[in-house]
């Protein structure tokens, strides 16, 4: 019966459709002015549903806009007819329905759309990166955490995403009103029509894409481009099935991820081989770990006014083995994937996070290694102990003792919550009861304040951020102030009012609190036998024009030179990208005294393990870095998106193209084999902590011994 009725329908469809074809290819100009009235006349007839398609549209794109911020992203077409094919698909269902009843559910579909946009505008304000159902548990730290978060997260742009129900509910009041509501009738093939044209336009979008964008869909490393390329239900809808996926890990694709994980560590030593000159230095030192939030490389170059922007870094860098070009390698996990790719050797996995969604694998780590050669082992940051899950993966890590937010005297507050002076204030009193205790330690200290919205500008102290210059005569003398005597100032805004310079602001604010740390401990006496390592967790994410005024300002003009300007320095994808670096160093007394130097072989944060563990005299077989001593020109930092570099070049593997680092040309195979590296480093690392392999090739090496043991006894 109702085979009977969909035929008869279609067939109507199908007539109706004919007769359209041949009206355009016969009179096109007559059919053109048809074409537009029925246009005009199926708006007029569902004003309703066309104003639910423009509003959730609009809503998506505000997202993109408020987001990725460039306009060419913004407009980009395959995303805009993705979300439209998706908006117009779940519209669609209302011509099923009667009616009354179309405008509530329209309306709720357009609060649960405007709803996911919203969440992730706060999401990506807080993470910059979109939410992941795999990273559900991460959501809550959104509202987790204090007040005065939850205001610099939630800003005013946000209440435009109320826009489209908003719109929604008015057009219906006034349809009501007006008395314009059609009556019932004809309008399941609506419903046709509807379906057909979210089809057409998924097939167009589909027809948009190239090849390589289904293979970066399948892998969702870089959210960013999901989104950018995908539209934003279409991410959501990918980013659901692949969640499925770690459930379901002991049931499929066990062996193909012990096949690749055996065959990336065959040739791997079971202890530390190769020695160098570092070999040793630092055994049985003290280490104090200094993570250091949201800190660029770029910072330690940088002065305004003549004053240097982290005047206590460069002091430190030299003084230490200073690693120059250094970079980390987190995905959406961020501050925990540094921490966690700093202790393990290991990628940030492809879906999830190693700290929310693979707390309970068994994973080699310093603390671990540490504790087997009699260290105490602890860890340190004043926010909530279940932010980034760290109570819990702390523990697994190995560490023995995780000192959190009600650890800490909540005195003085900054952007997420306990100031970095206070904090390390407060964190020196706890390491002087720890080091009077006499045994080895390994603790990590982990900073809060320089965290993006970088939006507490009056805490951070002065530091303008301007350029202030002696106003001078026509005859280039000194303007002298009457009143004062003082020559007068020029002042050119420059970097004030951006969001890069008020990042400039809080960094020089951790740089004052890092500079009374290094003080206090060693006025503590706790620098005597102690290693300090000190890391940037990762680029603070800033608009790329920001980049473009700091290095391209025309203080006259107060704007930016053209970009056809010989002196014009470029920020595009890959000079970003490289901008993202990070300080990374290591101080003690001796390097003070003796080794300090400058380190320019690029290194990633894996590669910190089996450096320090060179030093130190720990070993990981699983660890997927390199010491960097033992490396010569040949290391490559792989990146979870699956991008990566070397000396030579930083290839984009997303687009296939490449920034040369280097006045030499590429040797013939050279990016294909740098390629294979990655992908199959990605796939070991990846197998390692989704499939718990450690654990699993433990118990089985625990079991064929046991075996063995028992056959001697026969
Ligand atoms: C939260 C802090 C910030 O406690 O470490 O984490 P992030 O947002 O940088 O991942
Ligand atoms: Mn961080």
């Amino acid at each position: 019966m109702l085979m009977k009725k969909v035929k008869k329908q279609f067939k109507k469809f199908w007539e109706k459709t004919k007769k359209v074809v041949t009206t355009i290819v016969l009179n096109p100009k007559r059919s053109l002015i048809f074409l537009m009235n029925s246009f005009v006349e199926m708006i007029s007839q569902n004003v309703l549903f066309f104003v639910y398609l423009i509003v959730n549209l609009f809503v998506t794109i505000l997202l993109r806009y408020f987001t990725i911020h460039t306009w060419e992203n913004v407009l980009n077409i395959p995303p805009i007819l993705a979300d439209l094919a998706i908006i117009t698909l779940l519209g669609s269902f209302c011509f099923f329905m009667k009616r009354k009843h179309q405008f509530a559910y329209l309306f709720t579909v357009t609060m649960v759309l405007s709803t996911i946009c919203l969440i992730n505008s706060l999401y990506y304000t807080f993470y910059t990166s979109y939410v992941s159902v795999s990273l559900i548990n991460t959501v809550k730290y959104l509202f987790d955490v204090s007040d005065s978060v939850t205001e610099n997260v939630f800003q005013t742009k946000d209440l435009l995403y109320f826009f489209a129900p908003v719109a929604l509910l008015l057009v219906h009041l006034r349809l009501k009103k007006k008395a314009m509501i059609e009556p019932e009738k004809r309008e399941r093939p609506k419903a046709i029509v509807a379906l057909s044209s979210a089809g057409v336009l998924a097939l167009v979008f589909v027809s948009l894409l190239e090849p390589v964008d289904f293979g970066r869909l399948a892998k969702q490393w870089n959210r960013e481009y999901v989104v950018m390329q995908f539209g934003i239900y279409t991410y959501h809808v990918n980013d659901f099935i692949k969640s499925l996926q770690p459930k379901f890990t002991s049931m499929f694709g066990y062996d193909k991820a012990m096949k690749s994980f055996r065959e990336y560590f065959q040739d791997v030593p079971d202890i530390q081989t190769a020695t160098n000159e570092y070999t040793g230095i630092f055994e049985g030192k003290n280490i104090i770990v200094i993570h250091a939030e949201s800190m660029q490389a770029i910072n330690l170059d940088l002065s305004f006014n003549g004053e240097e922007l982290t005047p206590n870094l460069n002091r430190l860098r030299e003084k230490s083995i200073y690693f120059n070009n250094f970079y980390t390698q987190v995905s959406s996990g961020t501050s925990s994937d540094s921490e966690f790719t700093f202790n393990t050797s290991l990628m940030p996995t492809n879906i999830g996070t190693a700290f929310v969604s693979y707390f309970n694998r068994e994973y080699v780590s310093i603390p671990k290694l540490l504790k087997q050669k009699g260290y105490y082992t602890f860890s340190m940051h004043a926010n909530n102990g279940a932010f980034w899950n760290r109570s819990v993966m702390h523990k697994s890590l190995g560490y023995d003792k995780f000192y959190s937010k009600s650890d800490y005297d909540i005195d003085e507050i900054i952007g997420l919550g306990l100031s970095d002076k206070s904090f390390f204030r407060q964190s020196i009193e706890k390491i002087k009861e720890i080091n009077e205790k006499g045994q080895p330690y390994y603790g990590t200290v982990i900073m809060l304040s320089n965290h993006t919205p970088f939006a507490d500008v009056d805490k951070y102290g002065d530091f303008p951020v301007d350029i202030k210059e002696d106003m001078l005569d026509e005859e280039g003398n000194p303007v002298l102030d009457e009143e004062t005597g003082e020559v007068k100032q020029v002042v050119y805004p420059y970097m004030e009012g951006t969001s890069l310079g008020n990042y400039f602001k809080s960094v020089h604010y951790a740089d004052e609190a890092l500079g009374e740390f290094m003080d206090g401990l060693e006025e503590a006496g706790l620098m005597d036998n102690t290693v300090l390592v000190l890391y940037g967790d990762h680029d603070a994410r800033l608009p790329k024009a920001d980049y473009r005024r700091l290095f391209n300002y025309v203080k006259e003009t107060d704007s930016v030179l053209p970009k056809d300007d010989p002196n014009y320095k470029k920020v595009d994808y890959f000079e970003y990208e490289l901008l993202r670096k990070v300080p990374f160093l290591i101080y003690s007394k001796e390097t003070e005294e003796s080794l300090h130097t400058e380190v320019s072989n690029v290194m990633g944060m894996y590669d910190v393990m089996p450096t320090l563990g060179n030093m130190f005299g720990f070993y990981n077989k699983y660890q997927l870095g390199k010491d960097i001593f033992s490396t010569t020109d040949d290391n490559i930092v792989v990146f979870p998106n699956g991008n990566w570099m070397t000396n030579k070049i930083y290839y984009n593997t997303q687009k296939g193209t490449f920034f040369p680092l280097k006045e030499e040309e590429i040797p013939e195979g050279y990016i294909e084999e740098c390629q294979a590296y990655s992908e199959n480093l990605l796939e070991a690392s990846n197998s390692l902590i989704v499939y718990d392999l450690i654990k699993k090739e433990r118990e089985m090496i625990e079991s064929d011994s046991d075996y063995i043991e028992e056959k001697v006894e026969e």
